[in-house]
């Protein structure tokens, strides 16, 4: 069983990415900003299991839908918010936005837009720790849809030949875009496609912290003894449809929403907490508002910043290399 205090800050995160999630939705309701935002609502838990078992001197790679792998990992709530609005005070100054968040000083390396884009790159991070004997991790967010692109398969062979410190993890929240995933793939387990390559395969529950949290750590130690990558597929649901405010979520079955949505995993988690004894109801009220009060601060510090002057355009577009 997972312990006390990593399942504490496991809820910490899950209860942050909903609060910033909900806050990022009134916002564009409300005409407050008007942004391109895809909500993770409803996978709250894979990288908050995930992120518990990783060192802030771990790297990951994500997608457009990545807000949630970002906060999980730790970068602070008034810089992402600000980036996701386009703002100077964002980790990116405000010119990466939701399609490009990174914030190389706690390991977010690189968010893509391309489907399956930041998989290989995430092996380059792999590549790098292991040329420089550093047990550094790496880990790959990506969705089902993703697992349909060719670069993803060469990624995985790569790293399961090289047997870098690579962890795949596939947010499976079985759409992409519109389209139901079984409409366009043949196979029911998702993991089942590591074998192709000679590699660990695990499916599990990833609305289950506990369930996640213990397949992560596995696999990052399997990484860490350089006994090479993972995939892991992490069954979710996504809550808000593709993109949000512009999808009517038609395609999604009524049914099969409602019963996500009884298994919301931020309520669940929750509840499940307080009936362990892990954490009083007062202890989680007071954990509660003072996230609450980070993510109002946060939002505040966001809006009040203006966004980049154009003569920001060229800069921050190329790393500038000193000649040795
Ligand atoms: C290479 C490429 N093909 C198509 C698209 C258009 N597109 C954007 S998101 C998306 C769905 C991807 O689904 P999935 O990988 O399951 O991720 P999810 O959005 O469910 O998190 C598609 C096809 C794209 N951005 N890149
Ligand atoms: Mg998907």
């Amino acid at each position: 069983m997972t312990d006390s205090e990593i399942r504490r800050g496991i809820y910490e995160r899950m209860y942050r990415i909903f609060k910033v999630d909900e806050t990022m939705r009134g916002l564009i309701m409300k005409g407050a900003v008007s942004v391109i935002y895809y909500s993770a609502r409803g996978q709250e838990g894979v990288p908050s299991g995930m992120s518990a078992a990783l060192r802030d001197t771990d790297y990951i790679t994500t997608t457009y839908r990545g807000m949630h792998d970002t906060l999980a990992k730790g970068a602070p709530v008034g810089e992402v918010i600000a980036e996701i609005i386009g703002r100077v005070g964002g980790t990116c100054k405000g010119k990466g936005g939701i399609m490009h968040l990174s914030d190389p000083r706690i390991g977010v390396m690189a968010t893509s837009g391309i489907v399956g884009g930041a998989v290989p790159i995430a092996n380059g991070l792999a590549l790098r720790s292991q040329m420089t004997n550093s047990d550094a991790v790496t880990v790959a967010y990506f969705g089902d849809g993703a697992t349909n692109i060719g670069a993803w398969h060469e990624a995985l062979n790569m790293a399961a030949v090289w047997k870098l410190p690579v962890i795949f993890v596939c947010q499976n929240n079985e759409y992409g875009e519109f389209t139901p995933r079984m409409e366009s793939m043949n196979v029911k387990e998702i993991s089942s496609r590591a074998d192709s390559y000679g590699m660990t395969g695990v499916t599990v529950n990833g609305n289950d912290p506990d369930a996640m949290y213990e397949a992560a750590a596995a696999a990052v130690a399997r990484a860490r003894a350089g006994e090479g990558p993972t995939l892991i597929e992490a069954m979710t649901y996504r809550f808000m449809g593709h993109v949000f405010g512009v999808d009517t979520m038609e395609y999604m079955p009524k049914e099969e929403m409602a019963a996500a949505q009884a298994n919301d995993p931020v309520p669940a988690y929750r509840a499940r907490l307080i009936n362990e004894g892990v954490l009083s109801e007062d202890d989680m009220a007071a954990l509660e508002a003072a996230i609450d009060k980070e993510v109002a601060d946060g939002a505040e510090f966001a809006l009040a910043s203006p966004a980049p002057d154009a003569s920001e355009t060229y800069t921050d577009v190329y790393a500038e290399v000193v000649p040795a």
